[in-house]
């Protein structure tokens, strides 16, 4: 037996939504949740695809999130659409949702959508690519649980808070980028500790507030931001717009709501949509073509483009026609499917 188990991306999409409708969750939700898996696995993002069905399980165990919640669409004002998730998962919501962010920001040039009252353990980079295929530019951003110390602190206040942004371009893939304002995502952190592989330096420290490597001891104590004090404040600015100003709830609020069941984070999600026609004016194809060159002159000197290996992954995998993932991994995600439904 060979130490990767290979499926197909429908066989990906099947197992995800088997394994959350076993455990509880409604088709609805398992489909959306399961799509956004399938994605991230297809275009090898290990720490939010199949992966995340620990996190989702676990919250559906815990029993907080609303297994069949309807979501609630609300024409907030000329740019803002307001959805609530009614305490189910987000991906549901944003499906929700999406249409009229569509139509406001063409209407507009500009408009936002405020998902509320959600729990949410996804990647924010299928959601900005969805708007860039509408020719939007997106923007995307949530808090999380409270896992991250700011800069110049050791007392864990902030989450690891994704922040995701996609420009379409005319000829191929958008240039988007999603990443952590924590030094590593969460998801990460616990992918080294089952590979048994230290951190890089400046990842997190301990309990005591000591700098460590061990994934353990900065899963006990506390992450870091990246860059400093400028990771710090994008992640204190994330925690202010997608909690505070859309009337939902901080990392430290909903780490309290948890109360220690490591179930997927409640919280909120803000995203932005621009309509690139109305904001460049009459000369639309000129001021386009100028970013054109400014993304091919970054390329163009070896530098790799955010969203470049991703895309190179996804080729790969279309063509190979299946994706591997660590056995080890598959069948501990087999084991969340109770013995009886398996
Ligand atoms: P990574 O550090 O892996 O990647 C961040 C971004 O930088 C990606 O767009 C990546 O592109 C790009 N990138 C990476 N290396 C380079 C390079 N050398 N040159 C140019 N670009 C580069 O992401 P994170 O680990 O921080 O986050 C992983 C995922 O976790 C994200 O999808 C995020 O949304 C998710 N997450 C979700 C949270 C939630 O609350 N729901 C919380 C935290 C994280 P590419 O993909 O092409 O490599
Ligand atoms: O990887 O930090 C993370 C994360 C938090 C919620 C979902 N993913």
């Amino acid at each position: 037996m060979t130490d990767t188990a290979s499926l197909t991306l429908d066989q990906v999409f099947d197992f995800a939504v088997r394994v959350m409708t076993a455990n509880g969750l409604s088709e609805p939700h398992a489909r959306a949740n399961a799509a956004v898996m399938r994605d991230c696995q297809r275009d090898e993002c290990q720490s939010h695809g199949l992966y995340r069905l620990i996190m989702c399980v676990r919250t559906l165990r815990a029993g907080m999130v609303v297994t069949d919640a309807t979501p609630e669409v609300f024409d907030h004002a000329p740019g803002v659409v307001r959805v609530d998730a009614k305490r189910g998962f987000s991906l549901l919501a944003l499906d929700a949702g999406l249409p009229l962010l569509v139509e406001k920001a063409r209407a507009s040039g500009i408009a936002a959508l405020a998902i509320q009252n959600c729990f949410h353990f996804s990647a924010l980079w299928p959601e900005v690519e969805r708007l860039a295929e509408h020719g939007l530019v997106g923007l995307a951003m949530n808090p999380s649980h409270a896992w991250v110390a700011p800069a110049g602190g050791t007392t864990p206040i902030l989450g690891t808070n994704p922040f995701a942004f996609a420009w379409p371009r005319k000829d191929g893939p958008p240039f988007a980028f999603d990443f952590a304002t924590s030094a590593m995502a969460r998801g990460d952190i616990e992918l080294h500790r089952r590979e048994g592989k230290p951190l890089p330096p400046g990842t997190g420290i301990d309990a005591r507030g000591n700098p460590t490597t061990d994934p353990l001891a900065v899963l006990d104590g506390a992450m870091l931001p990246f860059g400093g004090h400028k990771g710090s404040a994008l992640s204190l600015m994330i925690e202010l717009l997608a909690g505070p100003l859309i009337g939902d709830l901080t990392s430290l609020e909903s780490m309290q709501y948890d109360e220690g069941a490591e179930a997927a984070p409640l919280h909120g999600q803000l995203l932005i949509a621009i309509d690139p026609a109305r904001f460049t004016g009459g000369d639309s194809a000129s001021h386009l073509a100028r970013a054109e060159a400014l993304l091919d002159a970054t390329a163009g000197q070896g530098a790799r483009l955010p969203g470049q290996r991703r895309h190179e992954a996804r080729a790969r995998t279309l063509a190979a026609g299946h994706v591997s993932i660590p056995r080890k991994l598959y069948e501990d995600l087999l084991a969340l499917i109770p013995e009886a439904k398996r």
